[in-house]
């Protein structure tokens, strides 16, 4: 792992943070700077930069945590929907680089904007 990856430390313990969810090869815990209450990161265990860089059975690993998260972050906040999604590279907007989901839970009228209003 790189020393200096937040999210590692974050893996191994070394930095608290707030577990939402633990396996062999998974972690998910509460953004630091919540969007909306019930913020979730979930992220890989092992390093890998960006989410086309994770082997497929990672990835299927990632996905199948998410699957369910998803719900399972939407009804602990009593939220309706939620954005999901994936800054992917530094021009994004990725600024930890370690691969992580955001669920953002999200609630009718909250004034937030969809993912596709990025740029708009
Ligand atoms: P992104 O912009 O997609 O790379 O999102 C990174 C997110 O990580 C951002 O919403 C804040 C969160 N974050 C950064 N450092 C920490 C930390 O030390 N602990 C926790 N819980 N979240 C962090």
């Amino acid at each position: 792992m790189p020393e200096d990856c937040i999210f590692c430390q974050i893996v191994a313990g070394e930095i608290p943070s707030n577990t939402v969810y633990e396996d062999d090869e998974v972690f998910a815990f509460l953004d630091v700077n919540p969007l909306a209450p019930g913020h979730t990161l979930v992220i890989p265990k092992d390093h890998h930069e960006r989410l086309n860089d994770l082997p497929a059975d990672l990835a299927d690993d990632l996905y199948e945590a998410l699957h369910e998260l998803i719900p399972a972050v939407e009804d602990a906040v009593d939220a309706p929907a939620s954005n999901v999604g994936f800054n992917n590279g530094e021009a994004s907007g990725q600024e930890v680089p370690h691969v992580h989901g955001h669920i953002i839970p999200r609630f009718e009228d909250d004034g937030g904007h969809p993912i596709h209003a990025v740029g708009g």
